[in-house]
């Protein structure tokens, strides 16, 4: 024990912050799913794979393999998360997909650092401030989310608006409107963030999470498509047939 559990260059420090690192990345994609409302195929597996991958670092971390393997993995679910990343980075507004997500990209990038910390033989006395930096990170994410999510305010909706509501990531399958001058009273119930978009027209509104907001639109008769074009979304979609 004594003989192999010191050794040059001890990489201690590194794998306990990436062990972090990966349990939140796990926790996190399940949170990501319950905001959602829905069973997600691809983050169960994300947050199984982190989770083993966790325990596999704690119990066999010495093995540079197992090392490599969680680095490059962490590694990998930052990259291929980038389209949803960076639409929920720019809206802190709704603060169920932004802290998540932010704290999903934080515990990716610290995983990989402390990774090739691990693999590389980092000074270990840098392992602790990163996790530490990391975690203050995400502390203030919250404070400004918080308040930027507050302070979204509501509409009112006027007597001759069309409903749209937003609910469960689904829009209503169709809507009816008169020609000319129509007013959308659009109602996200959900937590996370959507838009509504009519195709072919000029409208593209931001719905932050658990919002309402009012639009006025100038349509001529005819079929129109509107949808969400939040990634992952793509259900999120109905006909409005104004006549
Ligand atoms: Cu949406």
């Amino acid at each position: 024990m004594a003989v192999d559990s010191e050794q040059p260059g001890d990489v201690g420090p590194w794998r306990r912050v990436l062990i972090g690192a990966l349990v939140v990345l796990a926790v996190i994609f399940i949170v990501i799913m319950v905001v959602n409302e829905a069973i997600i195929p691809p983050l169960i597996v994300f947050a199984l794979v982190f989770a083993g991958l966790a325990y596999a670092v704690a119990r066999w971390g010495k093995k540079r393999w197992v090392l490599i393997v969680a680095t490059v993995l962490a590694a990998l679910a930052l990259i291929s998360n980038v389209p949803f990343i960076v639409e929920d980075l720019t809206h802190p507004e709704t603060a169920f997909s932004f802290i998540p997500t932010v704290i999903s990209v934080l515990a990716a990038v610290v995983a990989v650092i402390a990774g090739l910390g691990a693999i590389f033989g980092f000074a270990p006395s840098l392992a602790r401030p990163l996790g530490g930096a990391a975690v203050a990170a995400a502390l203030v994410v919250v404070v400004v989310s918080g308040f930027a999510t507050a302070g979204v305010d509501d509409a009112e909706a006027q007597p001759d608006d069309v409903t749209v509501l937003a609910e469960g990531v689904e829009y209503p399958e169709t809507l009816a409107a008169p020609a000319g001058t129509v007013g959308f009273f659009l109602d996200n119930q959900d937590l996370i963030r959507h838009t509504f978009v009519i195709e072919g027209h000029d409208v593209k509104e931001e719905l932050p999470g658990s919002s309402t907001k009012r639009v006025e639109v100038t349509l001529e008769p005819g079929e129109y498509t509107y949808i969400c074009d939040v990634a992952g979304h793509e259900r999120m979609e109905g006909v409005l047939t104004v006549s």
